[in-house]
């Protein structure tokens, strides 16, 4: 490979790093919190459907989705139509998972 093209390479690696350690706006590193209600849970295939309140941090509005389940996330307690607050984790690919839960506590 010809120098150049390795300077150039190293630095796009340089600049591609600096992007993903950038800050996300308004929530600490890549977690960020919500609260929601459970519609339904699918414990085969590691998803919970939830109607979950605005998340400012992510700039999402009231919706009702699937959320992955993290490997180390327990379901135990969590029955439909529970109130739960909730932690997301943003993978490296980009899809949001559920790290942990807790029961709302209103
Ligand atoms: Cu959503």
């Amino acid at each position: 490979m010809p120098k150049r093209s390795v300077l150039l390479l190293l630095a796009l690696t340089v600049f591609i790093s600096a992007l993903a350690c950038a800050p996300e706006t308004g929530a600490s590193g890549d977690h960020f919190p919500g609260a929601g209600t459970v519609n339904s849970i699918a414990a085969d295939e590691r998803k919970i459907n939830i109607t979950h309140d605005p998340i400012p941090a992510l700039g999402w509005p009231e919706m009702t989705m699937d959320f992955q389940l993290a490997d180390a996330v327990t379901l135990e307690g969590i029955e439909p139509g529970q109130k739960v607050e909730f932690r997301l984790r943003k993978r490296a690919d980009g899809a949001y998972v559920i790290e942990s839960f807790d029961l709302a506590k209103d």
